[in-house]
């Protein structure tokens, strides 16, 4: 709130995946717009939604893509892991089967998503305690084992919510902004151009912005 979204210093593209079912379009519609809905609507799937927040000063503008159901079928096409940054890997605490299938998942995004691709793991529907299938400190150790982050949220009671996608987008801006610095100093040697200059000119559409390399594609 209070913010421009079409001013933002970074853009940068997370998706959602996990099994159908998990709350994937419910943490969307909570991050994005406060909302939370009790039915499952798969099949109005929208293609991404935004919000833009601040991480150190900069204004990141995440573009948040959610499936339309496409996980149910094992039809998600490789346009959807086009250009991600990010990806939030969710499963239910209260279905087995939803974590047993996140090594599934991790290798759906092997082959399709970019290698520097930034993985959270997200335990949804944490308020089911009495329900709970998935104990936390075994899927944080695998999550360690695997070098993912990882969280419980609960799109239902908002637990946690904010901070999944505000680490995921801080863990993702660190790495993009370090890149563009070394990448910068890597070209210019020239003699007394040490300093790196991060701006860039705005984008077509009159924004300012830069868009991370694998980005363009937007
Ligand atoms: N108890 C509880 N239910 C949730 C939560 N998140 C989603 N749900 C419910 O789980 C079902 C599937 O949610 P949805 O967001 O459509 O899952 P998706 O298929 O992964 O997009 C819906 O009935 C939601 O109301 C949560 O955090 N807690
Ligand atoms: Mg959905």
């Amino acid at each position: 709130m209070g913010t421009r979204d079409d001013e933002y210093d970074y853009l940068l593209k997370v998706v959602l995946i996990g099994d159908s079912g998990v709350g994937k379009s419910n943490l969307l519609s909570r991050f994005t717009r406060n909302e939370f809905n009790l039915e499952s609507k798969s099949t109005i799937g929208v293609e991404f939604a935004t919000r833009s927040i601040q991480v150190d000063g900069k204004m990141i503008k995440a573009q948040i893509w959610d499936t339309a159901g496409q996980e149910r079928y094992r039809a998600i096409t490789s346009a959807y892991y086009r250009g991600a940054v990010g990806a939030l890997l969710v499963y239910d605490i209260a279905k087995h089967l939803t974590y047993e299938n996140v090594e599934r998942w991790l290798k759906e995004l092997r082959d399709h998503a970019g290698s520097n691709i930034v993985i959270m793991l997200v335990g949804n529907k944490s308020d089911l305690r009495h329900l709970r299938v998935v104990p936390t400190n075994e899927a944080r150790a695998f999550a360690e084992k695997n070098t993912l982050s990882f969280i419980e949220t609960s799109a239902l009671d908002s637990t946690n919510v904010e901070e999944a996608f505000k680490n995921i987008l801080t863990e993702i801006y660190h790495i993009v902004s370090q890149k563009q610095i070394s990448d910068r100093s890597a070209y210019d040697d020239s003699p007394g151009n040490n300093v790196v200059d991060i701006s860039v000119p705005p984008t077509t559409d009159g924004q300012r912005g830069n868009r991370f390399p694998c980005c363009q594609s937007l």
